[in-house]
């Protein structure tokens, strides 16, 4: 019955936050996806994020490619921008939307496939040049809308439903982001809301390019015995280094913690990011030790989960250009042309 309209009625106990909105406020059209999909729990977290940061919808931009994942833009925030781009190339979309506005706040959606496969590419450089984004990678390790082929982030010998077995090297993208220079990375699963909801409500505050690759299983291809993209299997393996609460301003802390039980992270604008350490030994702020606590937790076959990266003094691409604090898009005539003596003293400073 996914044809049906959503009702436009709210009932009038639902909570509010501070813009008077309601959860459904931020909701999208039903979803088509399969009963059970991690995706629409994705979604869920995506909606609740949103809801909880009272942010405005129409200072958000979706961007997705193609697959089941890049389907799910249109199952939430549905009064938000959205642009469905082509197969692995949202990256490059996201960044020239960016370039030219500036003030919105912009969201990728992609999959294993979109973002590990054909566009291994575009994913490996919107990290790099620090895009002002969160990315979402939704990780099923199967090309899940043509019917389950293995994805570039599927185990070595992980089975496919009818027994195959896949002899290739996984790419595991939270080491490619760390690589490629993103300043905020993080891994969870679209079955712990508990901890994805926050993981989105930091990367959502943090400057530069925020990854998050959420483990979400593929319930028609890919969660059966043999798979390591499975409910069961990540359920089993789910190794959590830290627990977060994200404050979006300092004055807004009311929780006491015990001394020495958090570490706290203020971002450039403000926010807390309140950090519980599970793992021993973790530390978040050290690049090189969290590549190699990622490595060997996949040698051992665990899923290493939480706020794995942070680089707290980021910077995205706009301070790297130094570009104008206007967006580029609302310049008028005036702004854009400097007039003839500024152009005559800029050629006479060529000749
Ligand atoms: C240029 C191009 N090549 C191939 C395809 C076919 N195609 C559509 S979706 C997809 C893979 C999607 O996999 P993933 O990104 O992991 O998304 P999922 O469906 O698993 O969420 C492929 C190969 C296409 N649409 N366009
Ligand atoms: S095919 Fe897999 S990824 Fe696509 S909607 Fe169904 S369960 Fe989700
Ligand atoms: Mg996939």
């Amino acid at each position: 019955m996914t044809y049906l309209a959503k009702p436009k009625l709210h009932h009038p106990s639902l909570p509010k936050n501070k813009l008077g909105f309601t959860r459904r406020d931020y909701e999208g059209k039903v979803s088509t996806l399969c009963a059970g999909c991690g995706h629409d729990s994705i979604s869920a977290a995506l909606i609740e994020a949103f809801f909880e940061l009272s942010v405005e919808p129409h200072k958000v931009a979706k961007l997705s490619g193609i697959g089941c994942s890049s389907k799910t833009p249109d199952y939430f925030l549905g009064q938000s921008h959205g642009f469905n781009t082509v197969h692995g190339r949202m990256p490059s979309v996201l960044t020239g939307a960016n370039l030219a506005n500036r003030d919105l706040l912009y969201i990728g959606v992609s999959g294993d496939g979109d973002s590990a496969s054909i566009g291994i590419g575009q994913f490996a450089h919107v990290m790099r040049r620090g895009v002002n984004m969160v990315y979402i990678l939704e990780n099923n390790g199967v090309y899940g809308l043509t019917k389950g082929q293995f994805s570039a982030t599927a185990d070595a010998g992980s089975k496919s439903k009818r027994g195959a077995v896949n002899t290739d090297a996984p790419v595991d993208t939270v080491s490619l982001a760390l690589i490629m220079g993103a300043s905020f990375v993080a891994r969870s699963f679209s079955g712990d809301k508990k901890q994805l909801v926050p993981l989105v409500k930091a990367a959502i505050a943090h400057e530069g390019a925020a990854f998050i690759d959420v483990i979400s299983p593929c319930v028609a291809f890919n969660n059966h015995a043999g798979s390591t993209k499975s409910y069961e299997y990540v359920r089993e393996h789910n190794e959590a280094v830290n627990r977060l609460d994200f404050w979006p301003t300092r004055d807004a802390i009311t929780v006491q913690y015990d001394p020495g039980s958090v570490t706290e992270v203020v971002q450039h604008d403000g926010s807390v990011i309140k950090l519980r350490k599970l793992g021993d030994e973790y530390d978040p702020s050290d690049k090189v030790s969290a590549m190699s606590h990622i490595a060997h937790a996949a040698e051992k076959g665990e899923v290493l989960t939480g706020l794995l990266y942070l680089k707290p003094d980021s910077q995205d691409l706009h301070a790297h250009l130094n570009t104008y604090s206007k967006p580029l898009n609302r310049l008028e005539a005036a702004e854009l042309c400097p007039g003839s003596a500024t152009l005559d003293k800029i050629n006479a400073s060529l000749r």
